[in-house]
């Protein structure tokens, strides 16, 4: 198992372990590998840091944007039946970010049975771990909060074990990781799970292209800030000097891989050194850096994650459009 490098006890019911530090030296290769691939890409999960993470909280309040606000009033209304079973667990978020979806749940828990239950949230953006746990201590009095500043990818064997859990993956994140990602991260999150341990999992649903594409190009620009903040990151990581202002935000559905694909396109030529690379990076005008991928699922596919996984569908409840689903899976 994986020290924590730092392990913050901010407050007695708070305590925050970092698992990032000691992985620094991965996340560089990791940006190199995308920055010198045949089509550049750089990971999704390097839009989040601090202002990043506040763009993605933007983003959720937008019009276009309907994923939060369909999944938070799916969780609203299945919180009190879910909430039923949770009394003596741990709550694991995987990619937290804020507290909203979480204060759903926690809302609908009897007050008597706060003080058995351990929320513990999964992020690599620590602005996002450390806001939500003083937020939540604040407004569930008896809640402990156990932070784990760690990839979800990477980190899942430092989950505690030792009490029955409820794993929640809001948002649709699965959507950004590639097929085989995803199905090996099912695989490894089943592979900790304990039988009887649950997973609630928020999946975006194939729908209309113009909706679709409407979501990730709103009028006011928002997606394109937080698509342009990732080159921010990747200066922070590899000490180069990209300027966002050489790039355009470009977001289109690509039908035949049922997603999202979000580009940075060059506006000029562009060249500028790396001190990890030997030679130059260089990108002619029009070519692009691919920055994410945002898969949407059909019922086919939530058969199939359960196919693969061995979890057993408890129930899959979805919006009136058939928009966003929620799948309460149980192992
Ligand atoms: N669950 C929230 C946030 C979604 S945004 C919601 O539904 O609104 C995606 C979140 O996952 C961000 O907070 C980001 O920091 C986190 N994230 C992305 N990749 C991650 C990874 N590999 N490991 C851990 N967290 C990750
Ligand atoms: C976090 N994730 C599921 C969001 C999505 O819709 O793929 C991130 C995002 N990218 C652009 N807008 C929102």
């Amino acid at each position: 198992m994986n020290n924590p490098e730092t392990s913050v006890i901010i407050r007695k019911q708070i305590a925050i372990r970092n698992y990032l530090c000691s992985t620094e030296q991965e996340e560089v290769s990791e940006i190199i590998d995308g920055l010198t691939a045949q089509q550049k890409y750089i990971p999704s999960k390097f839009f989040y840091d601090e202002y990043g993470s506040n763009l993605f909280e933007a983003i959720t309040c937008l019009p276009e944007y309907y994923p939060t606000r369909t999944e938070k009033a799916l969780l609203k209304e299945i919180a009190p039946q879910i909430s039923k079973t949770l009394g003596n667990i741990d709550i694991v978020e995987l990619g937290s970010g804020d507290c909203s979806k979480i204060s759903i749940l926690l809302d609908a828990i009897p007050v008597e049975n706060m003080a058995t239950v351990r929320y513990i949230p999964v992020d690599v953006s620590h602005a996002a771990i450390s806001n939500s746990a003083r937020i939540l201590v604040e407004r569930f009095p008896d809640i402990t909060v156990h932070g784990l500043l760690a990839d979800f990818l990477k980190h899942l064997s430092v989950i505690p074990k030792e009490t029955k859990r409820l794993f929640c993956f809001f948002g649709s994140t699965l959507g950004n990781l590639t097929r085989k990602q995803s199905v090996q991260f099912l695989l490894d999150l089943k592979a900790v799970m304990k039988p009887g341990d649950q997973l609630l999992i928020g999946l975006d649903m194939v729908k209309n292209i113009r909706v679709l594409e409407k979501a990730y190009n709103d009028d006011q620009g928002v997606t394109a800030a937080f698509n342009k903040n990732i080159l921010s990151s990747v200066n922070q990581y590899v000490k180069t000097a990209f300027n966002p202002d050489w790039f355009e935000h470009v977001a289109f559905y690509n039908q035949s891989k049922n997603r999202i694909e979000m580009h940075l396109r060059a506006l000029k030529n562009i060249e500028l050194s790396c001190m990890y690379l030997p030679d130059n990076i260089r990108i002619k005008k029009g070519e692009t850096i691919h920055t994410e991928n945002s898969h949407k699922y059909t019922h086919w596919h939530i058969l199939d994650f359960a196919s693969i996984t061995g979890l057993k569908i408890n129930a899959v409840y979805t919006d009136n459009n058939q928009w966003f689903s929620l799948v309460h899976l149980i192992a």
